[in-house]
C-alpha cells in the first residue's frame, strides 16, 4: 500500500433518523464519502439497516450545507454573530424580562447539544420558555407515563416484540417508520407465530400485513380500549390480585369505560368497526399473556392522546401486563433522541433529569447548577409558545435542529409571525430550509455540524444510550450546537459554568445530575457513568438505562409492582369518550391525516439529497378513496388543491381504498424549498391535547378540489432549477442532477421557447407536435446530456422512469439519444421504484413475478428486491395475487 494513503477506518455510530437507534459502521473514503453498513454488534439492528439507514452515505455531501455564519443575510464572522446573540439576547432580557426569550429545540439534537440549551435557558437566562419539536412528536406519551406511573419511563425493550405472541400497533406504519423493529415482528411472527394487530384508519403497508387490520373511524382509539377495559373485567381476564396489589384507580376507570363503551357492539359502533373484528381483538388480547402494545403518531398526535395513551396503558395495568418479558406497552419513540430530550428535561413542562417543579425539585437542580437564575414553573408550549410570538410576548427566538415553518401546525401562520421577532437565531446544518429562510428585525443563521461531523450520545426507543461519532472532517467554520450556546452563556458572564472541554465533560454532569440526590426516587438514573473516562464514552457504549452507581441495569422496569407515584402504586386514568374534535362540515367534508413516506425524513433536507430515497414517493400526494375522487371527478395522478381554514396545497391524487371513505391522506415532508405548493404543515389545525399540549395533527377538517393545469411534464437538469412563479412543481433528486415535475397553464409552444432561451448556445434536440400539445427535449454540450424535458397535455402526463435512466449516463449512446426523443422509451424502463435499496422497479417486479417467482422469497432470489431492509416487502406481497391473477386470467 501507498506509505501516503491511510488504510480506512471503521468508526461505529448510530443511524441520525428514527428512534429505532440502529447501529452503523461508517468507513469514510478520505475524499468527503462514506461507506455504510449496519452494526452486528449492535443490540438494535443486529447488522440490518433500513432503506434510509442504508443511503446515508448519499446525504453527506456538503451540497447545500450552511458553512459559515451570516447575519441578515451576509456571511460574517462567529466573532460578530455570537456577539450579535449575546448582544441581543442581554438587550431584551433587560429591557422585556428573560421570559421574552424563547428557544424551540429538536429530538435530533444530541443529548449533550440538548443538555447545554436546557441548562443555559432554564438556570442562567432565566427563561422557563423551552420546546422542542418532541412537543409534535410524542409529548402525550410523555403525559401518558407520568399520570400512570408517575414518572417518563417506557417499561419495556426491544426482546419483547421478539417474545410477544400478540403485537398490537396503534395509530403506527411500523413497516415504514420503524422498520427494522417491524423486521424483528415479522421474524417473531415467523419464529413463534405472533400475531399482528393494526389499528389505523388507514390500511398502510403495516396494516396490509396484520393479522388482524382494525381500520377504525380517526380518534375513536379510546373508544376502542373502554370497550377492551370493559371487556377484560366481564370475562375475568382482570388480574385482580395485580390490581390490588399494586395500582390504584380500577373503579373510576372502569366506570368511565363501562358509559363509553358498555359492550363489543357499543365499541363497534363508537369505532365505526365491525362487531366480529372488535370480538376477535377482544378476545385474542384476553386470551394472550404476552401482548405488546406499540403505540405512536396515531396516538399521540391528536387532540386526546394523552387519553389515548392512558387507556391502552390501563389494559395492561388490568392484566398485569407490563415489566414482563413480552408483555408492556410501549411508546415507540420518532427521532433519534427524542428520548435524550425528556433525560435532559427538554420540554417546557420539564425541568431537568425527570425532574420537574416541586420546590425541593428547582432547588436540587438550582444547587447542582449553581444557577443565579433558576426557573420556577413551566414555560409555554409550542404551539402556544409561536402564539406568543405572533402576539409579540416572546422577542427573541432561537430554534435548534428544526424546521418549524414546515413541520409545525397552521405553518403560514408561524412564517409570519416570525417577523416581528427583535432576534430570530437558527442554528442549522442546511443554507436553505424554509426556517433558515425566513427572517425577523434581527436575523443569525449559525451553521452547525450534521451526523458524522459531530459527537455524542443519543437515546432509543427503549432506553438505550448510543454513541453518535464523527468520522468527517468538520466543514466550512461549522460548529457543534453544544460548543455554540456554550459561547454565548460566556458572552453572556456564565463562563464557568459552561466551560466545557469536549462532549464527555457535559455527558459526565448530565449523568451526575441524574443521580444527585436520587436514591431510587427518580427513574432516570444513570449516576454509573458519571465519571466515565474519555476514553470510556468514546468507546464503551450502547448502555440501558438505568444504570445507577450502586445496582444493576434493568432491561425492564416495573417487574416488582413499584411505581414513581408517591404511594408506589400505579394509576388507572379515566379517559374521556372520543370527542369530535375534527367534526367535518359541508365546506370542509373530508379530514385530513398527515404522516410520512417510507424512505423520507420530516422535511427532507438530508433524505432529499439521495437519489435512491428519492424515487419511491418523487411528488407531493394525497390519498382519497376512490368513491370521494369519482364523486369530485378526480382521477389518478391528476393535481387537486387541498385546502382549510389556515392554508392549503395543491398535490397529487392518489385514488386508494387504504384510507376510509371521507378521509384524507397527504404527508407533511415537502416544503417551499421543494415544491411549490406543497407545505401540508399549512394546512394543519393543530387543536393541542389539554394534558400534554401536543397538537392535533391527524384530523383537520379539509375541503379537495380538483387543480386542472393545461400541460403536465418533468424537466431533468444538472444543477437545480426553479420554474417561473405560475407552475406547479415539485422537486427531486436524480441520478446525475436534479428532477422536476411541474404542470402549467402555458402551451406546448411556450413551453418550447422558454427552453431555447434558458438553453442558449447549446444544441437542443426537439421534437414537438403543437397540434396536440407534445413537446420533448434534450438539451447537449458536445457530447454531454445537460437536460430533458416532456410536456404533455395533462390527461397524458409523461412518465420519467426511462428518461431518469438515460440522464444517469453523462454521455448517452446515440440510441439513447433518440430514444430520450421518441417518449416511447418510457417501455424500456424499470417502472417506479419499489425497492430503494436494490434500486428495483415495479415493472421488474412485476415481470418477474408473472414469469413464475411466486412468493416474496422467489422475487428476492430472482431481482434482490426486498432482500436488504425487507421495508418493501409488504409492497412486493401485495403485487403478487394481483401480478397471478392477471397471469390465470
Ligand atoms: N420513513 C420515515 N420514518 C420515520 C420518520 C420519517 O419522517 N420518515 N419520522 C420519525 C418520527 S420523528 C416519528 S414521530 C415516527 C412516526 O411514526 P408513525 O407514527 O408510524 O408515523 P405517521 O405516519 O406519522 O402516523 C402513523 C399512523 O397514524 C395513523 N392515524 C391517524 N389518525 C389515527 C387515529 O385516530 N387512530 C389511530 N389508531 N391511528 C391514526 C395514520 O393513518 C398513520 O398511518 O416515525 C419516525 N420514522
Ligand atoms: N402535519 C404534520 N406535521 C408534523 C408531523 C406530522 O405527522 N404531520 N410530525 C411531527 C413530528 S413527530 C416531528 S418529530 C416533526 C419533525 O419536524 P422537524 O424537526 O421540523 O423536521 P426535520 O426535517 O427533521 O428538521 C430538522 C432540521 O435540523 C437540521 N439539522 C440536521 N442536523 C442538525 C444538527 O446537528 N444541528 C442543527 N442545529 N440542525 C441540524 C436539518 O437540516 C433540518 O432542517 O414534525 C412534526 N410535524
Ligand atoms: S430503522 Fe432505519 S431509520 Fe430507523 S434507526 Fe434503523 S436504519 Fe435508521
Ligand atoms: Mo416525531
Amino acid at each position: 500500500m501507498n506509505a501516503h494513503v491511510q488504510a480506512p477506518t471503521t468508526v461505529k455510530t448510530t443511524c441520525p433518523y428514527c428512534g429505532v437507534g440502529c447501529g452503523v459502521l461508517a468507513t469514510p473514503d478520505g475524499q468527503g464519502g462514506v461507506a455504510i453498513a449496519g452494526d452486528t454488534g449492535h443490540p438494535a439492528n443486529f447488522g440490518r439497516l433500513c432503506s434510509k439507514g442504508s443511503a446515508l452515505g448519499e446525504t453527506v455531501s456538503l451540497d447545500g450545507r450552511l458553512l459559515h455564519p451570516h447575519v441578515d443575510g451576509a456571511r460574517t464572522s462567529w466573532e460578530a454573530a455570537l456577539g450579535t446573540v449575546a448582544g441581543s439576547l442581554r438587550k431584551i432580557a433587560e429591557q422585556h424580562g428573560p421570559d421574552s426569550i424563547a428557544f424551540y429545540l429538536s429530538g435530533q439534537l444530541l443529548t449533550e447539544d440538548y443538555y447545554v440549551a436546557n441548562k443555559l435557558a432554564k438556570g442562567f437566562l432565566g427563561t422557563p420558555h423551552v420546546d422542542t419539536n418532541s412537543r409534535l412528536c410524542m409529548s402525550s406519551a410523555v403525559a401518558a407515563h407520568r399520570r400512570a406511573f408517575g414518572s417518563d419511563t417506557v417499561p419495556g425493550c426491544y426482546e419483547d416484540l421478539d417474545e410477544a405472541d400478540v403485537i398490537v400497533l396503534v395509530g403506527s406504519n411500523t413497516a415504514w417508520c420503524h422498520p427494522i423493529l417491524f423486521r424483528r415482528m415479522i421474524d417473531a411472527r415467523q419464529k413463534r407465530g405472533t400475531k399482528l394487530v393494526v389499528v389505523d384508519p388507514r390500511r398502510t403497508q403495516t396494516g396490509e400485513e396484520a393479522d388482524l387490520f382494525l381500520g377504525l373511524e380517526p380518534g375513536t382509539d379510546t373508544a376502542l380500549f373502554s370497550g377492551l377495559l370493559v371487556h377484560l373485567a366481564a370475562t375475568g381476564a382482570v388480574d385482580a390480585r395485580y390490581v390490588a396489589d399494586h395500582t390504584s384507580g380500577f373503579d373510576g376507570a372502569l366506570e368511565r369505560a363501562a358509559a363509553i363503551a358498555p359492550s363489543v357492539a357499543a365499541t363497534a359502533a363508537a369505532t365505526g368497526l365491525s362487531e366480529a373484528d372488535v370480538a376477535a381483538f377482544f378476545a385474542l388480547f384476553s386470551g394472550t399473556e404476552r401482548v405488546v402494545t406499540a403505540f405512536s403518531q396515531g396516538a399521540n398526535q391528536s387532540a386526546q392522546g394523552t387519553d389515548k395513551g392512558n387507556a391502552i396503558i390501563n389494559c395492561h395495568l388490568a392484566t398485569g401486563r407490563i415489566g414482563r418479558p413480552g408483555a408492556g406497552p410501549f411508546s415507540l419513540t420518532g427521532q433519534p433522541n427524542a428520548m435524550g430530550g425528556r433525560e435532559v428535561g427538554g420540554l417546557a413542562n420539564m425541568l431537568a433529569a425527570h425532574m420537574h417543579f416541586a420546590p425541593e425539585e428547582v432547588d436540587r437542580v438550582r444547587r447542582f447548577w449553581k444557577a443565579p437564575n433558576i426557573i420556577t414553573g413551566e414555560g409555554m408550549k409550542a404551539v402556544a409558545l409561536f402564539e406568543a410570538v405572533a402576539r409579540g410576548k416572546i422577542k427573541a427566538l432561537w430554534v435548534m435542529g428544526t424546521n418549524p415553518i414546515v413541520s409545525m401546525p397552521r405553518a403560514d401562520a408561524i412564517r409570519e409571525s416570525i417577523k416581528g421577532l427583535d432576534l430570530y437565531v437558527v442554528s442549522e446544518a442546511v443554507a436553505d430550509s424554509d426556517t433558515a429562510r425566513a427572517t425577523g428585525k434581527k436575523t443569525v443563521l449559525l451553521p452547525a455540524l450534521a451526523w458524522g461531523e459531530k459527537d455524542g450520545t443519543v437515546t432509543n426507543s427503549e432506553r438505550r444510550i448510543s454513541r453518535q461519532r464523527a468520522f468527517l472532517k468538520p466543514p466550512g467554520e461549522a460548529r457543534a450546537d453544544w460548543a455554540i450556546i456554550a459561547d454565548v452563556a460566556k458572552r453572556l458572564g456564565h463562563g464557568a459554568a459552561f466551560a466545557y472541554p469536549n462532549a464527555a465533560a457535559i455527558f459526565r454532569e448530565h449523568a451526575a445530575l441524574s443521580a444527585y440526590e436520587n436514591n431510587g426516587t427518580r427513574d432516570f438514573d444513570i449516576g454509573g457513568l458519571a465519571d466515565i473516562p474519555d476514553a470510556t464514552y468514546a468507546g464503551t457504549l450502547p448502555l440501558q438505562w438505568p444504570l445507577p452507581k450502586r445496582g444493576k441495569a434493568k432491561a425492564r422496569l416495573f417487574a416488582d409492582g413499584r411505581f414513581y407515584t408517591f404511594d408506589g402504586r400505579a394509576r388507572f386514568v379515566a379517559v374521556q369518550a372520543p370527542a369530535l374534535a375534527q367534526a367535518v362540515t359541508e365546506a370542509e367534508p373530508f379530514v385530513l391525516n398527515t404522516g410520512r413516506v417510507r424512505d423520507h425524513w420530516h422535511t427532507m433536507t438530508r433524505t432529499g439529497k439521495s437519489q435512491r430515497l428519492s424515487a419511491h414517493r418523487a411528488v407531493p400526494f394525497v390519498e382519497i378513496h376512490p368513491d370521494d375522487a369519482a364523486r369530485l371527478g378526480v382521477q389518478e395522478g391528476d393535481l387537486a388543491r387541498v385546502s382549510t381554514p389556515h392554508g392549503s396545497a395543491i398535490l397529487e391524487a392518489m385514488l386508494t381504498d387504504g384510507v376510509r371513505r371521507g378521509n384524507l391522506f397527504a404527508s407533511f415532508h415537502w416544503s417551499d424549498a421543494t415544491a411549490s405548493d406543497a407545505r401540508v404543515g399549512a394546512l394543519v389545525r393543530g387543536v393541542p391535547d389539554p394534558v400534554s399540549g401536543q397538537p392535533e395533527l391527524k384530523a383537520t377538517p379539509a375541503a379537495l378540489t380538483p387543480a386542472p393545469y393545461r400541460n403536465r411534464g418533468f424537466l431533468l437538469t444538472r444543477a437545480e432549477y426553479t420554474p417561473p412563479s405560475g407552475w406547479w412543481w415539485a422537486r427531486a433528486t436524480v441520478e446525475g442532477g436534479s428532477g422536476l415535475q411541474f404542470a402549467t397553464q402555458e402551451s406546448s409552444r411556450a413551453v418550447a421557447l422558454a427552453m431555447r432561451g434558458l438553453f442558449q448556445g447549446l444544441e437542443l434536440a426537439e421534437y414537438a407536435d403543437h397540434a396536440r400539445g407534445h413537446y420533448r427535449c434534450a438539451v447537449y454540450d458536445g457530447a454531454r446530456l445537460v437536460a430533458c424535458l416532456a410536456l404533455a397535455p395533462s390527461a397524458a402526463k409523461p412518465g420519467w422512469e426511462a428518461a431518469k435512466a438515460y440522464f444517469a449516463q453523462a454521455e448517452p449512446e446515440p440510441a439513447a439519444r433518440r430514444a430520450l426523443l421518441s417518449g416511447r422509451a418510457e417501455s424500456a424502463s424499470a417502472g417506479p421504484t419499489v425497492c430503494a435499496c436494490h434500486g428495483v422497479g415495479l415493472d421488474v417486479i412485476t415481470g418477474v413475478i408473472a414469469a413464475g417467482a411466486g412468493s416474496v422469497e422467489a422475487v428476492g432470489a430472482a431481482c434482490k428486491a426486498g432482500t436488504n431492509c425487507g421495508s418493501c416487502i409488504p409492497e412486493i406481497r401485495k403485487l403478487l395475487p394481483q401480478v397471478l391473477a392477471r397471469n390465470a386470467a
